[in-house]
């Protein structure tokens, strides 16, 4: 953990990129690998036929652009994967795992890449080389051991390949077992839940294109210029043609205020756009008391004779309108809009655009999907855009911008604990077996079912679950029961040192990387957040001769563990198109899948609510009727939200500033109400520390800085994951069961 007394505070930054953007960019890259390598990658980085870049799963504009389709957070992401550096066994052989415990995710990352394949036995303090054949020998005679092969779990994270992915998939169930949790399940599984129930597909309706012929754009909960920052580009030609932005966030996020285009000349040399029209500081998880209040506006303009109301539609393409309305109507707006902590005056001059405008697009991301009440937000957003007909038309729609590169083509590929049964039918029909039917562990219910013991084997495709997991602690001690923990990662993480009693790394190519086998060089393929797949070729040699590929790893794993399989796994890896032959066979809407790849802009996958088909049971779109936010914690003060920094991509912590929020050299820092340091006894750069008490045992994290910062009174934000261990596993999403990790009760209390 760092030292607070590094921690600097500035004010933040009038705009976001920028010349600056590049120049840290640059900066990172070239501390991690030569300019030439640096040169090749980055020439590469999201062109047609090129490499996907690994950080968010923003999609790519038709035309891209010649000074290269990246952002400083995804030169951060690619010289973090491809450093040249590695972790080899000379330092696993220094580094004892409680050595190792002690040092920061940071620390960790800079260590670099995975060099070979190492082993933990039961009793040891260090990890040791092992080889490939042994590495597989010891899984699959740990899963034959099993009493049932439920007594697995098999976790992904969101980068995996589909060819990765789907392959796992198959291997589970053919294993036995549903227990596929993965990173959505913590991320935007709400939104999955909640637009399935209403449009009757769980991923957003909008393409690139609709940004373009849209009238009013909303973001909600989303810092897109950390986090997906392509997508300011897309708003800034947005405005350009006439659409206004309306910004929902508790923070002022700089970057949603003023953006300078580090693509274009102006952008170079300091001008820049506002992006926000209005920028309205919600008080933390009071969004559906803001979407009522606007949705109220509307109905008060109608009485006024105004036509705000698109009737037609909500005749035609929906049901429950007259139940909903009925139920809105008894709210109170004065209420309502007092609990948001937004002006009356704001609140309606919003909801006048919203009622103005025709075409409307509502974007996205955490800071709406984990809450307790996460998935009513969800289906209130689609309440509204119901109610002004605002879907499957162009320029309009639900746009849940997604976390990973790929998490939802892991989706597409069948990595989900709970399969529909279209799904299972359609993979028993193809592959000639019994699929399980019984629904598996999502990362919840596969932490509790180690905490009880009911696990003994726990393998993740990517990804660092203990940091990434609320509640750390008691995480730990979950993955800490089971016989066999398997990571087949790029890089070291905390995850690799919270081992089962024997416990396997297995290092693996990454995104960036050439995949080399018997038939040549290799593609694989991608799905971006709205719906297009499209292929990804690695471009540098990889840093070690022993990494393999992940279809290779679990190729490998499968044919070790299936006896007398009907399927030639190794036969698959010669050539992926072998892999995505079957993928064609077996998922709706991928037929012709290596043909369609082929097209230099990949492919659509049908979606029916883009196009006004909403697969529901009745065939028609929903109102639902939605909670507002859970009553305050009894003897607690302040709503935590947890949020990445600028300089973080989840777990993998890529520095230790946080440029837009003028936060330098530290992370255990947390933001704050002027008038709350005060109404505490508290100073500004005080050390606290945060606690809480859910009725169960008292969590604390002690070391925290306070950093004074324009949000609601009551509400203070710390960053993920060291706030982690504040998370009790049991709040999470209704319906959704994603851990609440952006509205946690705590008190603070000077150290
Ligand atoms: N560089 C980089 N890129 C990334 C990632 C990364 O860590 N680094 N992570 C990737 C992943 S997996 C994901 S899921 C996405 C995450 O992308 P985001 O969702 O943008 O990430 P968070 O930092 O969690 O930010 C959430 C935002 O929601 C706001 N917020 C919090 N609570 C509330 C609330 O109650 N209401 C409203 N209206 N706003 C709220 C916060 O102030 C913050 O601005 O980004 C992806 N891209
Ligand atoms: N409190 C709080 N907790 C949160 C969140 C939050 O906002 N607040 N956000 C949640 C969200 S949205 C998400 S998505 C999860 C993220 O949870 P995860 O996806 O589990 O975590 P990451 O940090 O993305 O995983 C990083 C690790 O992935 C491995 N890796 C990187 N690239 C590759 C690759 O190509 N192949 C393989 N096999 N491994 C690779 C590296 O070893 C690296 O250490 O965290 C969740 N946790
Ligand atoms: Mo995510």
């Amino acid at each position: 953990m760092e030292n607070k007394h590094n921690i600097k505070v500035k004010s933040p930054p009038n705009a976001a990129a920028g010349s600056k953007a590049v120049a840290v960019a640059s900066k990172k890259l070239l501390g991690k690998m030569s300019l030439m390598k640096g040169l090749r990658i980055l020439r590469r980085l999201n062109q047609t036929k090129g490499t996907d870049c690994p950080g968010c799963a923003w999609p790519d504009p038709e035309k891209r652009s010649k000074l290269g389709e990246f952002c400083e957070n995804g030169v951060k992401a690619i010289a973090e994967e491809a450093m040249s550096r590695d972790a080899d066994s000379g330092f696993f052989k220094t580094h004892s795992i409680s050595d190792l415990r002690s040092k920061s995710d940071y620390w960790l990352g800079l260590q670099g890449r995975l060099h070979e394949p190492m082993v933990l036995s039961e009793g040891e303090t260090h990890y040791h080389p092992v080889s490939w054949d042994d590495a597989y020998e010891l899984i699959g005679s740990q899963l034959k051991m099993l009493s049932s092969p439920d007594e697995a779990v098999f976790y992904t994270s969101g980068r995996t390949s589909n060819e990765a992915a789907f392959l796992y998939q198959l291997f589970v169930r053919k294993f036995g077992t549903n227990n596929l949790p993965d990173c959505s399940n913590m991320c935007h599984e709400s939104s999955g839940v909640g637009l399935n129930q209403t449009l009757g597909i769980g991923k957003g309706s909008v393409l690139l294109d609709d940004f373009v012929h849209s009238d009013l754009i909303i973001i909600m909960g989303q810092n897109p210029g950390t986090n997906h920052p392509r997508m300011l580009n897309t708003l800034e030609k947005a405005k350009s043609r006439g659409a206004r932005v309306i910004v929902v966030n508790p923070l002022k996020e700089v970057a949603l205020e003023r953006f300078s285009n580090p693509q274009k000349i102006d952008g170079w040399i300091g001008k820049s756009t506002a992006l926000a029209d209005m920028y309205l500081q919600v008080r933390i998880n009071e969004d559906v008391a803001l979407l009522k209040a606007w949705m109220k506006v509307l109905l008060e303009m109608e009485y006024e004779g105004k036509n705000v109301i698109d009737h037609q539609f909500i005749r035609d393409k929906t049901e429950g309108f007259e139940s909903f309305k009925e139920n809105l109507q008894k709210e109170k707006i004065e209420a309502l809009i007092q609990r948001t902590a937004i002006s009356e005056e704001d609140v309606y001059n919003s909801g006048y655009w919203i009622g103005e405008s025709k075409n409307i697009i509502v974007c996205w991301a955490m800071g709406l999907t984990q809450h307790v009440n996460a998935v009513d937000n969800i289906r209130e957003i689609v309440n509204l855009l119901l109610m002004k007909g605002s879907i499957g038309r162009k320029g309009a729609g639900t746009c849940p911008v997604r976390g990973h590169s790929n998490v939802q083509g892991d989706r597409t590929m069948g990595i989900w604990e709970r399969p529909t049964k279209e799904w299972t039918d359609k993979l028993r029909d193809t592959f000639n077996f019994d699929p399980p039917a019984t629904p598996g562990y999502n990362v919840v219910e596969a932490i509790e079912a180690m905490h009880e013991g009911k696990v003994k084997f726990f393998m993740a495709l990517g990804g660092n679950l203990l940091p990434a997991a609320p509640d750390t602690t008691y995480t730990e001690a979950a993955l800490r029961n089971c016989e066999l923990t398997v990571h087949v990662s790029t890089k070291l993480n905390k995850t690799h040192l919270a081992h089962g009693k024997t416990s396997l790394i297995l290092p693996c190519l990454g995104r960036t990387d050439k995949h080399i086998q018997k038939s040549g060089e290799q593609t694989i393929s991608v799905e971006n957040s709205m719906g297009i797949i499209h292929s990804s070729n690695g471009v540098l040699t990889p840093p070690s001769p022993h990494l393999r590929s992940e279809p290779e790893i679990i190729a490998n794993i499968a044919a070790q563990t299936l006896v007398k399989d009907d399927i030639n796994w190794l036969g698959l890896i010669d050539n992926y198109d072998s892999i995505r032959d079957l993928i064609g066979k077996a998922i709706k809407g991928c037929e012709d899948y290596n043909k369609k790849l082929r097209h230099n802009h990949g492919f659509e996958l049908p979606n029916g609510a883009r196009k006004g088909v909403f697969n529901t049971a009745s065939g028609k779109a929903v109102f639902t009727i939605n909670n507002l936010a859970e009553e305050k914690l009894k003897g607690h003060n302040f709503l935590m939200m947890t949020i990445r920094s600028h300089d973080q991509f989840n777990t993998t912590v890529y520095g230790l500033d946080d440029r837009y929020r003028g936060v330098y050299g530290g992370r255990m820092v947390v933001f704050m109400n002027k008038l709350d340091i005060a109404k505490e006894g508290l100073n500004t750069n005080d050390t606290v520390s945060i606690y809480n008490d859910y009725g169960d045992r008292k969590r604390e994290v002690t070391g925290f800085q306070i950093v004074p910062y324009d949000i609601p009174d009551g509400c203070i934000a710390t960053y993920f994951p060291e706030a982690n261990p504040l998370v009790p596993l049991q709040l999470k999403a209704r319906r959704s069961n994603t851990p609440a990790s952006k509205s946690v009760w705590v008190n603070i209390r000077k150290t």
